[in-house]
């Protein structure tokens, strides 16, 4: 038989040609440089082999044009293809399929006599996944490894004048079984691409490390130099924000030098202050520029630490994205990623699941973030053929593991910010992680090696899980299991759709175990693609460009929506993570606890805005400068408000707002950071009775009861049993009475049980039967009462609801629910994702007001962020508008709510805090929505009034609702009032309070 043909993309032993050695990417150096961004000449082919005769050397007639950096999918080339897991063909190593779309990307550039006095280098910053390179016709080399740069020294290649550059990419190649990570299948030279005129002799690598000495305040500063020529002298240089703090020379013997210097009492570098010190070396005419920071990382006792300081990772995944442009991300973006994640309080990210663009880590650096740079590894479609380890374990493929670890560490090892190395995600373990951890630690010692996978930490530092469930957290905290190592989480809290809930309990585990240092959201950005159709803007997600098979909206899953707007899940996390923690003194209204949560600040840099708010108004404010807790240390402070005067009924909140004294590098003077509130006690006034009004009447026909006077119209359908409208002075307010419901639009988070939900328990598919129906009229009200069977399709569980109406003449309608659950069977669900009525209003009442938890969506797992007050929207601006559209806008512990068409306003005040959903969508809709535009508003508000709603929980990946997130089937009560009120007096009729109550 003969030999199938291995051609050099399916060739796993080779791991380039041609291509320089990986070195770090200077921050700045003095070699000119010419961008060879911008529009390249461009021939699709569907496999190689299908090249023109001599592309590289032809002419490129009838080619298209395609700018570059930019992904051909997003060019109209091939084709858009989301999976998660799976290969897109038949799982054959190193082999790939022989229809392999191919992009030949032709340049020509002008190189001038003075340019050729140097050396030309020829740098890409990303191709996916392999290419081969020519120049003037003649083949130059071969790279691969799609999130890492290739050089090539193309000095014997070039010539004055006009100069043509080849790149032919390869979508499919050996390295793709190695790059599977769950996101978009992108093709092209994705990231920048340049021209070096490099000097003669120059600087060709500089490896620095700041390190501090025993007494964690002098710095150590080494640095590895490697030279163009065999031997030459050097200066080098410390500066600190432009000041000279020590200098040097040095020698080179075959091309390496080694300088170490002792820096005396140095400002340490930490994420919470990222100190950097700037390296200048100088060979000949050529200087480089690195920035360093002191820092020491190590692992002491069962932690690693920081600056001797066992630190908190309150981290983020986070891999390259736009929405328009897929994996091509600009430096600005990537700075306002920085930017936002330290405005939310996160101090930490991973790189997942691969290196980023250079200058990320040099934005993580001067802002202050923990880096884990992740090698570009991921082989998880083997783990679906149960042969997870086929060349994980194969030392055949030792090399190309080895290489994405090493090239990785070669160009990052300069950056502060870096505190480990990971060694990809998802691909089991074997010996080819065990070169590559040896391979790391032989480069550098300084930092840590993580790698999830590793799942004994048999080589790893840290002992790394994802998505573990808060038990079996418990568990790894009290070190009863994998020894001792210290313990991360690099993936937890599935930010998709609406979520993840519970983020809470993970953090204060964190906390209270030392074992415990942190971990890291899945993740930072929803990776919907932009899409204009039809008149429709909107976001894709896989099965959207017919791609089969798909895991449809898992790609949807940040905190990060893709326009850039913070979800709720964003504003809950920055909450949670705050670095200080406000509780109240047991027993005292005015006793402040303030824990401080950093690692190495104090709180001196922060201040206390504290208010005493009552409905919208404040009622005395002050400011608290005098903060100085030590971090891991707590301070008292007294909150100085002077007793007032509560008027009746107004529930009083001490609000504290903790923000940045000064400025900082990435948010105002007075940012804040955090917000807690406390409830002061209440001054309740009861009325003695409702303003009086006309007697009312009740005329029942065909069906229909109305109770009505002058002033006020109830009807009531005396068949259904159900109250159907309420006009008040002659305008329609309610348009359908309430009803039990159970059931809420499917979110991400219960997707594993929204099958047994809706076609085992059919709780969309609930009803309502009237067992009996009376009224009773007097001069003071009437009262209409109906007891009804509630119950789901097919179902023996069930509901005895009996609802009672009361009419006021004043023009009232006071509901009050008593509910007493039955079951005559053995199943049900294991809980409900609701409990409460829904009602709907007139389509005209859409300005909203609410006393309740706010101003964004919340939850009861998802409310840290969201206090108490009087908010004023509308119904729209009230939802979320989630890529994939799913249950949203729900707002916890509302006391009351209107709707109002500006003139006039129906409010809804409630005897206990109750949870609301005011929405122009009916559940229903949402529900079969695949897209926000499918979205058609219904003829009136849909007003959900829950006794209470289940937390999201994170379930889509990771930990379910937490048991006391779960509404299980119980018997509850509600009473609620409806009244007519002028834009305007919502809060002051909401405050009144009767005796009839
Ligand atoms: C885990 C992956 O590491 C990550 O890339 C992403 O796919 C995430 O899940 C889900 O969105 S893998 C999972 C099997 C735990």
């Amino acid at each position: 038989m003969k030999q199938r043909v291995k051609k050099r993309w399916e060739d796993h032993t080779i791991t380039g040609i041609g291509r320089r050695e990986a070195r770090a990417a200077f921050y700045e150096d003095t070699s000119e440089k010419i961008s060879l961004n911008g529009q390249w000449k461009f021939l699709y082919l569907e496999a190689p082999e299908l090249s023109p005769e001599g592309f590289m050397n032809a002419g490129t007639d009838g080619w298209d044009e395609i700018d570059v950096p930019s992904v051909w999918q997003l060019r109209g080339y091939d084709a858009m293809h989301y999976t998660d897991v799976l290969y897109l063909f038949p799982i054959h190593p190193p082999y790939v399929p022989s229809q392999n779309p191919t992009g030949i990307y032709k340049k020509n550039v002008v190189l001038t006599k003075e340019w050729l006095a140097n050396d030309t280098v020829l740098r890409f910053h990303g191709v996916d996944s392999a290419f081969d390179v020519w120049v003037n016709g003649e083949y130059v080399g071969y790279s691969k490894v799609s999130r890492l740069p290739s050089e090539f020294d193309i000095t014997d290649y070039v010539s004055e004048g006009d100069n043509d550059i080849t790149v032919r990419v390869y979508k499919w190649s050996d390295g793709t079984y190695l790059e599977d990570q769950d996101m978009w299948w992108l093709s092209g030279i994705y990231r920048d691409v340049e021209l070096i005129n490099e000097p003669k002799n120059a600087i060709m690598d500089c490896c620095v490390n700041g390190d501090l000495d025993a007494s964690y305040r002098n710095g150590i500063l080494s640095m590895e130099l490697r030279t163009k020529k065999e031997e030459c002298t050097g200066t080098w240089q410390l500066e600190k924000e432009g000041v000279r703090i020590a200098e040097g020379v040095f020698e080179t013997k075959e091309c390496h030098a080694h300088v170490k210097a002792f820096v005396e009492n140095v400002q340490t570098w930490t994420a919470e202050t990222p100190e950097l010190y700037t390296v200048i070396v100088r060979v000949d005419g050529h200087e480089a520029r690195v920035r360093t920071g002191f820092r020491k990382i190590e692992i002491k006792g069962r932690n690693f630490r920081v600056n001797n300081k066992v630190i908190l990772l309150n981290g983020i995944n986070h891999h390259d994205y736009n929405p328009k442009e897929g994996r091509v991300v600009s430096y600005e973006q990537m700075k306002s990623d920085v930017i936002l994640m330290k405005k939310h309080n996160i101090n930490a990210v991973r790189c997942s699941h691969y290196p980023a663009n250079e200058y990320f880590y040099d934005l993580c650096d001067e802002y202050g973030l923990y880096v884990i740079d992740e090698a570009d590894l991921e082989c998880h479609g083997f783990e679906w053929v149960e042969n997870y380890e086929w060349i994980t374990d194969d030392p055949e493929w030792e090399a190309s593991y080895v290489d994405r670890s090493v090239r990785m560490v070669k160009r990052d090892r300069n950056h502060p910010c870096i505190i480990m190395w990971s060694m990809g995600n998802e691909s089991s373990f074997g010996c080819n992680f065990r070169s590559a951890a040896k391979a790391i630690r032989e480069l550098d010692q300084t930092r840590l090696v993580h790698y999830e996978g590793d799942s004994e930490a048999e080589v790893t530092d840290v002992y790394s899980t994802m998505y573990t469930r808060l038990k079996g957290l418990q568990e790894i905290a009290e070190y009863k299991v994998k020894g001792e190592k210290p313990h991360v989480m690099c993936e937890y809290g599935h930010s998709m759709g609406n979520g993840p809930g519970g983020l809470k309990a993970y953090q204060d585990m964190y906390r209270r175990h030392s074992r415990l240092q942190g971990g890291f959201i899945w993740e930072w950005y929803d990776h919907g693609i932009y899409t204009e159709e039809e008149g429709h803007t909107y976001y894709k997600y896989g099965g959207n460009f017919e791609d089969f098979p798909t895991n449809g909206n898992f790609c949807i899953d940040g905190m990060l929506m893709p326009d850039r707007t913070p979800s709720p899940a964003l504003l809950e996390y920055k909450q949670v993570i705050s670095p200080i923690e406000v509780q109240k003194v047991e027993g005292k209204n005015n006793e402040l606890i303030l824990t401080n949560w950093y690692d190495f600040l104090s709180l001196s840099h922060l201040y206390i805005k504290w208010w005493i708010s009552g409905n919208e108004e404040t009622v005395e404010e002050g400011l608290i400068n005098e903060l100085s807790a030590a971090p891991g240390e707590e301070q008292r402070v007294i909150i100085p408000y002077t007793a007032f005067m509560p008027q009746a009924n107004v529930d009083y909140y001490l609000n504290v707002s903790v923000c940045y004294k000064e400025a900082t590098a990435f948010a105002e003077k007075g940012y804040e950071i955090s917000r807690t509130q406390f409830a002061l006690p209440e001054h309740m006034v009861v009325l003695e009775r409702r303003p009086a009004g006309d007697k009312l009447t009740a005329e029942e026909a065909e069906g229909i009861l109305l109770i009505r006077n002058g002033k006020i119209c109830v009807t009531f359908h005396t068949v259904f049993g159900k109250m159907i409208s309420v006009e008040i002075d002659g305008k329609a307010y309610l348009t359908d009475g309430p009803q039990m419901t159970v059931y809420r639009p499917t979110i991400d988070n219960d997707m594993y049980k929204k099958d047994d939900w809706m076609n085992k328990y059919f709780i969309q598919k609930s009803s309502e039967q009237l067992e009996w129906f009376s009224y009773e009229l007097s001069d003071e009200k009437a009262v209409v009462t109906m007891q009804k069977y509630f119950g789901c399709l097919n179902q023996s569980w069930g509901y005895v609801a009996t609802y009672e109406y009361t009419v006021y003449p004043c023009g009232q309608v006071k509901v009050h629910l008593d509910a007493k659950t039955v079951q005559n069977g053995k199943l049900e669900p294991a809980f409900l994702p609701r409990l409460g009525v829904v009602l709907r209003a007139d389509k005209s009442l859409q300005n909203t007001m609410w006393h309740g938890r706010g101003a964004g969506e919340n939850y009861e797992d998802t409310l840290t962020a969201c206090p108490i007050g009087v908010y004023r929207s509308t119904v729209d601006d009230m939802g979320t508008n989630y890529v994939f559209p799913q249950e949203n806008g729900h707002r916890e512990a509302v006391r009351w709510f209107s709707v109002g068409d500006g003139k006039n306003s129906m409010l809804c005040t409630m005897e206990a805090p109750y949870g609301i959903n005011l929405s122009n969508y009916t559940d229903e809709m949402i529900e079969k929505a695949q897209h926000p535009w499918q979205l058609e508003k219904s003829g009136d508000v849909t007003i959900h009034i829950d006794y209470r709603q289940s937390g999201v929980g994170s379930n889509s990946c990771g930990e379910e609702q937490l048991e006391e997130y779960k509404v299980k089937r119980q018997d509850f009560v509600m009473t609620f009032t409806l009244l007519a009120v002028q834009a305007g007096e919502e809060i002051n009729a909401a405050c009144k309070k009767y005796h009839d109550d």
